[in-house]
Order: structure tokens, then C-alpha cells, then sequence
């Protein structure tokens, strides 16, 4: 099996990692600098793509919506330079998604902001990313959920947001295919919680279920968060994933680690206290469903890990992308391992492939043969299946022993 592409955003890297009780202990660096960290990630093969938030490349002046257009703009030449160095490393970038939670304009929404002139300002952030993914060969733009949720459900006008929500997600899509660039595909992130109180797509079924209500539903796809944004609110990764695979509308996902139930932990991939037997089994089924999309990394350096000064800046960095990588690699493995395990398979087929010629018989939907087919109902129900066994046996393979 080959090895998954992975894909390495901007705003990870760049994070001076804050947190709403303290400022950033790690110098800020700008989006050239950031490109050049990530081109180093990719001469050392560690990555395979890049993404990044419009704000993480250009500031945004709402005074200037379509700065971009005019070649004389520091936009524009910001974003050539950017285009030079990231074709000299062959580093593609294959997401651009906006940014409609940094702007304290958007502090109450964007897509379903209850002001017109607001939503309006987010339409043309959202045209502006689209023709700046297609300067620089995008596949994909993002919708992550941001800002559009609430605190108070009595400030919510109902009846319209989800309106509002499919309305500017169609203007997106007919926008993209009007432009004819490379962005071929939109998807949505879903998120319960953080930075609002609550947020109108928590869960990946939210999303799908969303999809199907579009203008054009084969434009859109899913992208869940694992294990962080599922996680947040006790979900499951695997059901997620393996749902919208399944669906055929996970082109890629976002990776990083989550303490279940809590606050957006944002931890590199298999850093911290949860998880690991989860996120193997996540890359196992995804293996066995054979999903074929890529996984971007969407974490940042633990706080306690960052420290000021220049060198540090890089240094610190460059390690963030180096472990997260090979926390990935080590899953990866893993996983593939607990796949080819030939008495694993021997475990799990004896749970699976018992009497083949009556699944055969249910899938086929033939109501009369069904009827008429029988079953031992006291030899099934007086057997137990011995599920414990097999998980031992996956984590005997887990802990190395
Ligand atoms: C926030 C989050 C975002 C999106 C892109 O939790 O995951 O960074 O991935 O805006
Ligand atoms: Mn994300």
C-alpha cells in the first residue's frame, strides 16, 4: 500500500500559540517566511502539499475588496512571491479556505451573519479566496464553520440561517465554477463548539446532511476534524470518517490529537493523554474502505514547548512538522500491520463471514427467498462472540507485546 500524501498548512506552522489566558511565547513570522519553512518540509520529503486561510498570505483591507486584481497591490505581489517559491519547491497547495474568524467584524457570524452589509463583506472574502486559490493551483476551498453559531438562542433568527447558509455556499460553488480555475471542489469543516458557544454545524452527519440541501451536491464534500472537533463533544472518530467515506465525500480529513469532551486541544497527531488506540483504528478502516484522499495536519506546537527568540522561531517549528510527521508515519504502520495480521484477520473473519450464502441472500433484497430462509435462533443466541479477545489481541499489537 502506498504511503498517504499529507499536507502541512500555513497556519499551523506560523502559530505563535496563545490562548485566551496568555499572550504567544513564540515569535510571529510572516507568510514568506512561513512558505520557506514548509518548502524545507517538503526538499526533506516530509510533506506533500500545502493550505492555508486567505488572512494566513494576505492581510485582508475591507476597504480594498478586490485587491487581489490589481497586479500593483501588495497583495498581489505578496502572493507572486509566494507563488515562486512554492513552484521552485514543487510544494502544491491544495486548500485555501477563508477566514471569516479573525476580523472582529465578523464577531457575530459570517455566512449567517443577520446583517446584510456583513454577509456581504463575507461573500466577497469568500470570491476573493476562490481567486486566490486559483492563483495558486487550488483543488479545494474549505468552509469551516468559524464564527456562524451563536451564544444566545433567542439572537438567532432561525427560519433564515440555515437559508442564509445554503444561499452563500451556492455562491461560493457557482463562483468557483464561473471562474473556471483549479478549484474543482468545495467541503465543510464542522465544528460543535469554540469559538462560539454553540455553532450550526457540530458533527460531520450535520454537515452531509447540509451537502444534500445544495445547489449542487457533487461540488461538496466533508472534511471532519480527528480526533479533535468530534471528539469535542463525545463523538466518535471512526463514525465520522467512516461515514463520510462511505457517503464518498471525504476527499481529505484535518488530523491532530483531543482529550475527549474538552476544549479544542489542538495537539500534534499521538501528543498528550488520549487517543492513540483510536486513531490507529481510524487509519485501519479507512485502509479496509479504501479511502484514497489525503490528511492534512490541523494542530500546533504545545505551548509549553514554544520559546522566544529567532532561532527558536524556526527551529521549534521545523520540529513541530518533523513529529507530527513521524507521529503519522508510526500510525500509518501501525495500522497496516493490524490489517495484514494473519490472526487478527482469523479473529475479525470469524465475527464477519459467518454463513455467506444468507448475507448473500439479505443483500440481494429478495423479500420471498428471505421469508422463506430459517435460522437456529437458540444455537445463535447461545453463543458468545468473544470480542474482548480480539481487542487484547489488538492491543497486546499496540503495546508490543
Ligand atoms: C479550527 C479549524 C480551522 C479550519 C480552517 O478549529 O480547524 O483552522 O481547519 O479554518
Ligand atoms: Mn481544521
Amino acid at each position: 500500500m502506498t504511503k498517504r500524501k499529507l499536507s502541512m498548512p500555513f497556519w499551523c506552522v506560523a502559530n505563535p500559540v496563545g490562548d485566551p489566558f496568555g499572550p504567544s511565547v513564540m515569535d510571529r513570522i510572516s507568510s514568506l517566511e512561513t512558505c520557506d519553512l514548509l518548502c524545507r518540509a517538503r526538499a526533506e520529503r516530509l510533506i506533500d502539499f500545502t493550505a492555508a486561510h486567505d488572512d494566513d498570505l494576505v492581510a485582508w483591507d475591507p476597504h480594498h475588496l478586490e485587491d487581489d486584481l490589481d497586479p500593483a497591490s501588495p497583495a498581489s505581489q505578496t502572493l507572486r512571491a509566494l507563488k515562486e517559491k512554492l513552484d521552485a519547491a514543487e510544494l502544491p497547495m491544495i486548500m485555501v479556505t477563508c477566514g471569516l474568524h479573525g476580523n472582529p467584524v465578523f464577531r457575530n457570524g459570517g455566512l449567517t451573519n443577520p446583517n446584510p452589509e456583513i454577509r456581504l463583506l463575507a461573500a466577497r472574502k469568500v470570491m476573493r479566496t476562490i481567486r486566490i486559490g486559483n492563483s495558486l493551483g487550488a483543488e479545494y476551498l474549505t468552509y469551516w464553520v468559524a464564527r456562524d453559531g451563536f451564544e444566545c438562542q433567542f439572537a438567532v433568527p432561525w427560519e433564515r440561517s440555515y437559508r442564509y447558509l445554503v444561499e452563500s455556499l451556492n455562491l461560493a460553488e457557482s463562483y468557483a465554477k464561473e471562474q473556471n480555475g483549479s478549484i474543482r471542489h468545495g467541503t465543510i469543516e464542522p465544528k460543535p463548539n469554540e469559538p462560539r458557544g454553540e455553532m450550526f454545524l457540530p458533527t460531520t452527519g450535520h454537515a452531509l446532511g447540509l451537502i444534500a440541501q445544495l445547489a449542487d451536491p457533487s461540488f461538496w464534500g466533508v472534511n471532519p476534524e480527528i480526533l479533535q472537533h468530534e471528539g469535542m463533544t463525545n463523538l466518535t472518530a471512526e463514525v465520522a470518517v467512516a461515514m463520510a467515506s462511505h457517503a464518498k465525500k471525504m476527499f481529505f480529513l484535518h488530523l491532530g490529537n483531543q482529550k475527549p469532551g474538552q476544549f479544542d486541544n489542538d495537539l500534534p497527531t499521538l501528543v498528550g493523554m488520549d487517543g492513540v488506540k483510536e486513531i490507529v483504528a481510524v487509519f485501519w478502516l479507512l485502509d479496509r474502505m479504501g479511502w484514497q484522499g489525503h490528511v492534512e495536519f490541523d494542530n500546533h506546537i504545545p505551548r509549553t514547548d514554544t520559546a522566544p527568540g529567532k532561532e527558536n522561531s524556526t527551529r521549534i517549528r521545523m520540529d513541530f512538522i518533523r513529529q507530527n510527521v513521524e507521529n503519522y508515519r508510526m500510525i500509518e504502520k501501525k495500522s497496516r500491520d493490524i490489517g495484514a495480521d494473519p490472526e487478527l484477520a482469523k479473529l475479525m473473519a470469524g465475527l464477519w463471514d459467518r454463513e455467506p450464502a444468507l448475507a448473500k441472500l439479505l443483500s440481494s433484497g429478495d423479500a420471498a427467498g428471505i421469508l422463506k430462509a430459517g435460522v437456529d435462533y437458540d444455537r445463535v443466541n447461545g453463543t458468545g462472540l468473544g470480542i474482548a479477545r480480539l481487542d487484547q489481541a489488538v492491543t497486546r499489537r499496540l503495546l508490543g507485546m
